[in-house]
């Protein structure tokens, strides 16, 4: 059913994980620990590469700035490589101390401006000891009441805060600028779109592209139209992928809507995001509140892989004749028997022809890691801010 052509795409496929989601998380009611969490990042990374070895799909982890913090990061690039991962994009933070309860990037008081510039330095300075390519930045900035900002000031200010960040950056080296349509800020927040992420960047230059985070965007929103659209702009930087039912649910991704999951990754497959060269990244922005997180982690990353390969079946030019033709059900029909075809059974075939397990999932079950790290880690870190 899935072909050489299919499956040469899928066996290039990387999805990088985010080291807080091996981490405990939760909501603001209550974060529960969790048996067998990492005490330290260098035990994230431990898991983080398990997942790798047993999907074969997960070479990468993304660190966030000071949750990840250590002493010595060459160290540390060493260790991932040592256990068969590489470090990845590094997360700021700019959202957990008092300094910036008004605001971080966008704030009106030059000092607290300049040490959220500061800290970004910071994170350019880590990935060039990391080796890694992109600074991911989400910010918490915004405001709870009309009046309270000026909302019109803190687009310049952010603008002007980019620029240095942005002209920081090595000659490798990405920026890219993620967006969240609320949270925690109600009233305004100062990036909530695609459409202020891609104007504020496009300012910048090359290098400063779009992270998209599938959880960010208000309901009915028709994510694959914006992945289609910064796709075309060649704007398009990054994926957060994650599941929702309601807001920033954090949850497994293609857990909520996999008919969601799969229409998005068409318009990946249509826009070339998955050709070696496409700059295009592909992460978990994921938080496993009351699940085991490394087979949560491994469920992830084989739903995007399953959903990759029924994108990927999707006949193209019977479509676009379809299309062409005006033939509506036609056309629709073309792309749901990509979505309805079965391709767990290929899949597990080429897992084996790999030397992985068929089914990963069960693999770690009966692999006696869980119970192992259960019984070694006592007092667990929680992930970071705990939502
Ligand atoms: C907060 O909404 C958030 O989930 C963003 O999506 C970031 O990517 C992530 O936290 C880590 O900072
Ligand atoms: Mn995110
Ligand atoms: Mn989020």
């Amino acid at each position: 059913m899935i072909d050489n052509a299919v499956l040469d795409v899928l066996s290039r496929q990387a999805i990088e994980l985010p080291s807080w989601a091996f981490g405990n998380s939760g909501t603001r009611f209550k974060v529960f620990a969790t048996a067998g969490t990492p005490r330290t990042v260098q035990e994230k990374l431990t898991d983080a590469a398990k997942v790798n070895e047993l999907t074969g799909l997960a070479p990468s982890v993304a660190l966030h700035i000071p949750w990840d913090t250590v002493d010595d990061y060459a160290t540390l690039k060493q260790h991932a490589a040592d256990l068969g991962v590489a470090l990845g994009t590094i997360n700021s933070n700019t959202f957990q101390d008092d300094l910036y309860k008004f605001g971080s990037l966008t704030h009106v008081d030059v000092s607290v401006r300049q040490k959220a510039i500061d800290h970004h330095y910071e994170c350019i300075e880590i990935m060039h000891q990391t080796g890694s390519q992109d600074l991911k930045i989400w910010l918490a900035d915004g405001t709870n009441y009309p009046g309270q900002g000026d909302i019109r000031g803190r687009q310049d200010r952010l603008a002007d805060s980019l620029r240095q960040i942005y002209d920081r950056l090595g000659d490798d080296q990405r920026l890219v600028l993620e967006y969240k349509f609320f949270e925690p800020a109600f009233y305004h927040t100062d990036v909530p779109d695609w459409g202020t992420s891609y104007a504020q960047v496009t300012a910048l230059g090359e290098r400063a592209l779009v992270c998209l985070d599938t959880g960010h965007h208000a309901p009915g929103t028709n994510i694959e139209f914006i992945v289609a659209q910064l796709l075309r702009l060649g704007k398009l930087g990054s994926f957060d992928f994650n599941s929702r039912f309601y807001a920033d649910d954090d949850l497994i991704v293609g857990a909520a809507d996999p008919f969601q999951l799969f229409r998005i990754l068409y318009e990946v497959v249509r826009g070339g995001a998955l050709e070696p060269d496409s700059g295009v990244a592909f992460m978990l922005d994921q938080c496993h509140n009351v699940e085991d997180k490394v087979p949560g982690q491994i469920r992830s990353v084989l739903n995007v892989q399953e959903m990759t390969a029924r994108a990927l079946l999707v006949d193209a030019s019977a479509l676009t004749s379809a299309q062409e033709a005006g033939d509506v059900l036609g056309a629709n029909a073309i792309v749901m028997d990509a979505f309805y075809t079965d391709v767990r059974g290929d899949l597990a075939d080429w897992r084996e022809s790999r030397g992985l397990p068929r089914d990963p999932v069960r693999a770690y079950a009966e692999s006696g890691y869980q119970g192992k790290i259960e019984k070694e880690r006592v007092g667990g870190q929680q992930a970071g801010w705990g939502a």
